[in-house]
């Protein structure tokens, strides 16, 4: 067990909320699914394919494992992930279902239906053709969350060009950096997108990260949303709307083979370099349709769903695009910030669309909880019947707020753990069979097997705490790391050799639940954005003042975790500030440096200059410590410092405020 899986492992909660009879009667989870899982896992995962995917060729084989960890699922099998997104809604004679409502923040509507989206997929993809995509180039989308960029997303998986989306708030070098590694020949922006109550831009962005060096991208389409003044590159540059209106209006989606890549998303790992998370077709369409099905419990006939999550995160990926479209479900969209123009719009948009599934995140959970629960109770929330958390560890006090007071005390509320990596929904409860304990994510979903080991790779012992790894491959893992399958190697399957290791720590209860207590790496979970502190860390030393650099995360009643940076100036900047005095200013110039490296999520909440950063006779950098420090705890054990009274300094130069 390591320690600091051990220091950050939640206090246990008594309290179960078993599902309301109604509910359970009506429920699409059961624990039918559970013990046909158990009889025959393969099989039961061969009964979901068939069940939620239309195939245009069957497969042949549910999984091929041989050259693991490089799994195939549904092996011979050809479909495509639009068509079953749009195409087969239309064709079942439900066009006309509303799939968005999309809600921009500055309070414009636009109802998009499974009909209109059809239209959009067919002109776009065509629009790709024009542009001289084929199967298997790349494209770059840098967007604002509005339904354009799942069209965009969809015409790109109805063509075969794996699509990468990169969150809107990332800097023009983290943009760079991603377009690079995977190659892209086409970028698909806006102009910009609202937020925080003021248009933003996001196509200087793209100029920016485009105009060093020789680069992959031969063309940038650009959807028009704020209409503010941007520049324009003749012949590279397009509008979104023009090439939409040339393109044919009808395009025949083409099967691609079950193991055709669909997406790859970046995420943060221990290193300083994103790792490109490659998803495949078959499999994960298959696991993120079941989940959302029986986690969620959508009735596509009759619910109104959000995910309030950004397209620029897997949650986007898997609970906005792939997943509710592979059911037919109506969603809503919802451009920007929970407080603009006031901190009730959630609750407003619930109250206005009769929402009856909401899916968030804890950091924003506890920010309503900040702001106090007169605002929420302001609105009619009754239509809500089912509640949903993912992206860090929810802990008990929060979840029974959720519960109470936007559940109006009487919804089941999943706790969802999963990743980038797993590709949708592994430990959660299901809303109908089991008995919810507040804080825990409980069991693995049915065809799942996910276990809490020792170090030495053995279940433990219910009551004690170790690491969360999954013990068979699932349909939605990844099947990698883009161009770097060493990684995928040695990141995920080498800690317990043949096992997929999480990078969680977790515990398991008396009663059998799994308990995630967070990451047990070097990767941060920032509003269950996830950073590696190494990323942070060569942001900071790329700054001229900056020599050194050491970051580590305290926790945070809101965010979860919060980004402390402590960093040694160069010689000649020390000297600088000595003169000038220009403490408070040259930490706000270091935050603004990591907000252009990496984008305002990574910007750290706290910096602190110190003389010297506390580090082993190898010479790495003791983290524990500075947690310590950032979290004002008692300092642990020294002992095996090199230099011992570097604490003292360190301790003395915060008391001076230094
Ligand atoms: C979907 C998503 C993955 C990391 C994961 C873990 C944390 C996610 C959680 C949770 C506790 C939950 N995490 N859900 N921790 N309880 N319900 O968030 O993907 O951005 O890749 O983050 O988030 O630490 O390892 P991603």
């Amino acid at each position: 067990m390591s320690e600091q899986a051990a220091d950050t492992a939640v206090l246990v909660e008594e309290r179960s909320f078993p599902p309301s009879p109604e509910f359970a009667a009506a429920a699409n989870g059961t624990q039918d699914l559970f013990d046909r899982a158990g009889e025959d896992r393969l099989a039961f995962w061969a009964e979901q394919a068939r069940r939620y995917v239309k195939w245009d060729k069957d497969f042949e084989e549910v999984l091929d494992w041989s050259d693991a960890p490089f799994a195939k699922w549904f092996v011979g099998g050809k479909l495509n992930a639009c068509y079953n997104a749009v195409d087969r809604h239309v064709e079942a004679g439900i066009g006309d279902r509303v799939a968005f409502h999309f809600v921009g923040e500055p309070g414009d509507h636009e109802a998009v239906t499974y009909a209109d989206m059809h239209v959009r997929v067919q002109r776009a993809a065509n629009a790709l053709i024009d542009l001289g995509l084929r199967a298997g180039d790349t494209v770059a989308i840098y967007m604002p969350n509005t339904p354009d960029a799942v069209a965009a997303m969809l015409a790109c998986a109805r063509i075969g060009a794996p699509h990468s989306v990169v969150f809107g708030g990332f800097s023009a070098e983290a943009l760079r950096t991603r377009i690079d590694d995977v190659g892209a020949k086409l970028v698909i922006t806006g102009d910009g997108l609202y937020r925080k109550g003021a248009p933003y831009a996001l196509k200087p962005v793209v100029d920016e990260a485009l105009a060093s060096g020789e680069t992959t991208v031969e063309n940038v389409l650009v959807v028009q949303r704020t209409k503010q003044e941007i520049g324009w590159v003749e012949g590279r540059d397009h509008w979104w709307h023009e090439a939409l209106e040339a393109a044919d209006p009808t395009h025949e989606p083409e099967a691609f083979d079950s193991e055709h890549p669909l997406y790859i998303l970046y995420t943060s790992g221990t290193t300083g370099k994103p790792k490109g998370i490659l998803h495949t077709t078959g499999g994960y369409l298959t696991q993120a349709a079941f989940t959302n099905h029986v986690v969620h419990d959508i009735h596509p006939e009759t619910d109104v769903y959000w995910c309030t999550a950004d397209i620029g995160w897997v949650t986007g990926h898997s609970y906005t695009v792939y997943g509710p479209m592979t059911l037919g479900a109506t969603q809503v969209i919802y451009e920007g910030t929970p407080d603009q123009p006031h901190k009730g719009r959630f609750w407003e948009i619930v109250q206005e669309h009769k929402v009856t599934i909401l899916y968030t995140a804890p950091t924003a959970i506890r920010t309503f909880m900040k702001w106090g629960r007169d605002i929420p109770e302001q609105f009619d929330l009754s239509s809500l019947r089912l509640l949903g958390s993912v992206g860090e560890p929810i802990n008990p006090e929060a979840w029974i707020w959720y519960r109470d007071v936007i559940g109006g005390g009487q919804t089941p509320v999943v706790d969802t753990w999963w990743q980038t990596e797993t590709g949708a929904i592994m430990i959660t409860p299901i809303p109908g069979v089991t008995a919810a304990r507040p804080g825990s994510a409980q069991h693995p979903i049915p065809g799942v097997s996910a276990l809490v080991v020792d170090d030495e790779g053995r279940p433990v012992e219910r009551g004690s705490a170790g690491y969360l790894v999954v013990t068979e491959p699932w349909p939605s893992m990844l099947r990698g790391i883009w161009g770097d399958p060493q990684r995928f190697k040695d990141g995920y399957w080498s800690r317990f050799p043949g096992i997929y290791f999480a990078g969680d720590g977790a515990r398991l209860d008396e009663d059998g639940n799994i308990w995630i207590s967070g990451r047990i790496d070097d990767v941060m979970n920032v509003s269950g954005h996830r950073l590696s502190t190494a990323e942070v860390e060569s942001a900071l030393v790329s700054h001229a003042k900056v020599a050194e650099a050491a970051v580590v995360a305290a926790s945070d009643e809101v965010t979860g975790q919060a980004i402390c940076a402590f960093v040694i100036l160069r010689q000649d900047a020390v000297e600088e500030a000595d003169e000038v005095g220009e403490g408070a200013e040259l930490v706000a110039e270091l935050r603004n440096h990591v907000a252009h490296e990496i984008g305002s999520i990574a910007k750290p909440k706290k910096i602190m200059v110190v003389a010297e950063l506390p580090k082993t006779r190898s010479g790495k950098i003791m983290r524990r410590l500075l947690r310590d420090v950032a979290e004002h705890r008692e300092l642990g054990d020294v002992t095996t410092l090199a230099d011992a009274s570097v604490m003292n300094l360190i301790s003395a130069g915060i008391a001076s405020g230094k």
